[in-house]
């Protein structure tokens, strides 16, 4: 960074990334020092919009319980004592340590774990296959995998709604279905912003959510259904669209395969099969589906509720045919399958899976799957058996691990467990911003740069454009994520898998076939692709079969079933009556706040005023009845475990259904623990029926009782 006056003030252009990253902002410096970041309202990914999270960044730069040197433990696990070392010695020791367990043990005795996406995705599971390990583990079974997989199942990609209207028309009707971007911000390269103006233009608005959220009070349709049932009611409106002849019939007879069976398997899936299991009547299905299925043209907003669930993949494929059978894939409008921007490498694991280096990981690692002819429907080890693995070393216990920015103590499942595989391991690097929970649990810490340390081409996988970000501060000594992996995968010998010297080399080869080196395309801002409908009608799909599958021959060939089913959640009032009379309220959890991403923000004051409580929200007059009120300490309880919450009385949820905040800890209790134990929700979730396709987990349909801390 060329060094500036004192006091001189300037603005930067560049690309958020405090969640999954869309929004073009102005970083407003005072010579070196960050003092502001602003919405661009130039950009066309976001138009000026900017989240709190955004706006708090120089907030989480600046904070002074960052960690910006790499430090070693050394007094006893989880007891705090920890000395600053250099990078030097912090790169040395992993080389050492990982070095001995790939030849004493071999290399699926070390795993690799992250967390969410985040700019180094395909830099984590590239380390992982090239040094030659299966155990890349993450929440990839709970988040987007299931819908992208889907996607890629049913028509070779995944389809985005058309909220940018290219091609000169906007959604007629839309559909947000477990999805809140409005009032959480962005996900996955979405801007709630550009959520917001499509559904100005709109026509018709369904929302499909247990809560009223925002939008659901101006909605034509909302459906409020029992957390779980969106497969059945994916399942009911096909049967509807299909009965009331509502179907693209030129579509489907040229692009699409398998429609007579898809025929014969929905006959059954009435509205009225329906409205017992999803509590949404029959009428208001039927009146739904032909909202959706009449419009010009209608783009389905999916969100991360379609991935929580024991039945998440079989729903994803229900809700890709309701936007087949409709016509409405890669229309104007509709769903639109992106041209990325050309001559840009694509790095994002989502649109390229090789930018993950599985040709680098040993087919005898992948295990039996592959000696079979099938491979995993999701890249990472399922992580509840993962963790009970390094319990109970069956089937063999892993040595060492690497955790790069992730929280799984108070983001994953079977907490207790996690705890106790964190403490089993012999050698663990945890890369992250802060001491959390998590990371007192390790041997080493390696601090990790924000967003504003960074350079970037920022490719958000949903999106047809690729983003500039600039470096504009550096705190101390922290890294960004992708050096330290090349330089680590470097000194272990990884060349070949990692062939560029350093980051910078790395973006010019992205780059390299656009005509623009990195401080070019800084310049431009954006590159973005042009975008074209209906390329199936020359291209065909990127299927087995080059046409849209609605009878799966990948679910086929793999033994499961080839059309969409309906698993009941395995805790419910309908699967467990008896446990739902001693736990009474169905419990969702997880939905997305505005100030936090996941366990983040919570040190963070302009963030932590927004929600300075973990909160469980509840129906007003249920709380009544159980002589609660509004804002007291209550115990959420299931069969594993409970928590204290405070209650947030509404009327925006059924009287039975709780929605509870989650991957609460509190910095300021301070450490080791930092109070994770008092208000994790995870610690509520432990062994279930997982789904068979993907490994999810029903986070989002449990049962649970409440009660206030004094009775
Ligand atoms: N019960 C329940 N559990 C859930 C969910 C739910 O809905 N319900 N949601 C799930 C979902 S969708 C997800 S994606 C997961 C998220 O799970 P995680 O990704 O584990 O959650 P985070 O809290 O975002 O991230 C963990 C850590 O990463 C650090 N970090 C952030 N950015 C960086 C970076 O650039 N580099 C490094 N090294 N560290 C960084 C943060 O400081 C934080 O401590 O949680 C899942 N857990
Ligand atoms: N501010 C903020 N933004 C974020 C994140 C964050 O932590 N904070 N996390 C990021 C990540 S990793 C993700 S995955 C996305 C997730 O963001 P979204 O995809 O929007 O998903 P959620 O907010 O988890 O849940 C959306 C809605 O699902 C509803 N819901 C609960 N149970 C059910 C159900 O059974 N069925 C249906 N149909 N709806 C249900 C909830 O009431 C909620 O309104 O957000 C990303 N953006
Ligand atoms: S929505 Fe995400 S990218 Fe946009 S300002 Fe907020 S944190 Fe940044
Ligand atoms: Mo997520």
């Amino acid at each position: 960074m060329p060094s500036v006056g004192m006091n001189e003030k300037r603005v930067v252009r560049s690309s958020c990334r405090g969640c999954h990253g869309v929004c073009q902002v102005l970083v407003h410096l005072e010579g070196d020092r960050v003092v502001k970041v602003t919405g661009d309202p130039d950009s066309p990914t976001s138009r000026g919009f900017l989240c709190p999270k955004g706006a708090a960044a120089p907030e989480l730069l600046y904070h002074p319980d960052r960690v910006v040197y790499p430090m070693r433990r050394k007094g006893e696990r989880g007891d705090n004592n920890w000395e600053r070392i250099s990078w030097e010695e912090a790169l040395g020791e992993m080389v050492e340590r990982l070095d001995a367990v790939r030849h004493e043990s071999g290399s699926e005795y070390f795993a690799m774990m992250q967390g969410t996406g985040r700019p180094y995705t395909s830099f984590t599971t590239r380390f992982a296959n090239a040094y030659g390990t299966p155990n890349f583990t993450g929440v990839t079974h709970l988040c987007y995998f299931p819908r992208w997989l889907a996607s890629v199942h049913t028509l070779g990609q995944l389809p985005i709604c058309d909220f940018y209207g290219f091609g000169g028309e906007m959604p007629e009707c839309i559909v947000l279905w477990g999805s809140n971007l409005t009032e959480t911000g962005a996900s996955d390269g979405m801007c709630g912003g550009m959520v917001t103006r499509a559904l100005k233009s709109a026509k018709s608005l369904i929302v499909v959510d247990p809560r009223r959220i925002g939008p659901a009070e101006k909605a034509n349709h909302w459906l409020q259904l029992r957390p779980g049932t969106d497969g059945a009611l994916a399942l009911a409106m096909i049967n509807t669209i299909i009965e009331d002849d509502l179907v693209d019939r030129d579509f489907i007879e040229r692009y699409t395969t398998g429609y007579d069976r898809l025929v014969e398997h929905v006959r059954a899936f009435t509205p009225e099969w329906a409205q017992p299991i999803t509590r949404v009547t029959a009428d208001d299905i039927r009146a739904a589906a032909r909202a959706y299925a009449s419009s010009s043209s209608g783009a389905i907003l999916w969100g991360n509720a379609v991935d929580m669930s024991a039945c998440n993949y079989q729903t994803a494929r229900s809700i890709l045919i309701l936007m087949a059978i409709t016509g409405n894939i890669d229309r104007p409008g509709g769903e639109v399958l992106w041209v990325p921007p050309e001559g840009v490498k694509q790095r994002s694991v989502f649109m390229n899976v090789e930018v993950a280096g599985l040709q680098f990981l040993p087919l005898d690692k992948i295990g039996r799957a592959v000696d079979a002819g099938m491979y995993p429907v999701c890249v990472s080890t399922h992580p509840p058996t993962f963790w009970r693995s390094i319990v109970t070393g069956e089937p063999y216990r892993v040595r060492a691990m690497w955790i790069v920015g992730s929280n799984p103590l108070l983001t994953m499942t079977h907490s207790l467990e996690v705890e106790k595989a964190l403490r089993n391991l012999e050698f663990t690097v945890v890369s992250d911003f802060f001491m959390t929970p998590t990371a007192q649990l390790a041997d080493l810490f390696l601090p990790a740069s924000t967003w504003l340390e960074q350079d970037d081409i920022a490719n958000i996988h949903k999106i047809w454009c690729v983003l500039a970000r600039k470096k504009v501060a550096q705190v101390g000594e922290v890294r960004d994520d992708r050096e330290v992996i090349i330089d680590l995968a470097h000194r272990l010998g990884l060349n070949e898998a990692f062939p560029w010297k350093d980051l910078r080399s790395y973006f010019e080869w992205v780059l390299e076939d656009t005509g623009l080196d990195f401080e070019a395309f800084c310049e431009k801002g954006i590159l973005a692709g042009e975008m074209r409908y209906r390329k199936y009608e020359t291209e065909g799909f990127a299927t087995p079969s080059g046409k849209l599958e609605f009878a799966s021959s990948i679910c086929e060939a793999m033994g499961i079933p080839a059309l969409p089913v309906y698993r009941e959640p395995p805790l419910s009032p309908l699967s467990t009556p008896e446990l739902a009379r001693e736990y009474p309220l169905i419990l969702t959890t997880g939905a997305k706040s505005k100030g936090f991403f996941h366990s983040e923000g919570r040190q963070i004051p302009s963030l932590r005023r927004l929600n300075p409580h973990p909160l469980v929200e509840m129906n007003a007059d249920t709380a009544a009845s159980l002589q609660i009120a509004d804002g007291d300490e209550v115990w959420v309880e299931t069969t594993e475990g409970r928590i204290i919450l405070r209650a947030h009385l509404s009327h925006r949820l059924a009287p039975d259904v709780v929605s509870a905040q989650h991957a609460w800890w509190f910095p300021e209790a301070g450490s080791p623990e930092y109070g994770w134990r008092n208000s994790s929700v995870n610690l509520l979730f432990g062994d279930t029926e997982y789904d068979p396709d993907s490994g999810s987990e029903p986070l989002r349909s449990s049962l649970c009782r409440v009660y206030g801390v004094r009775d």
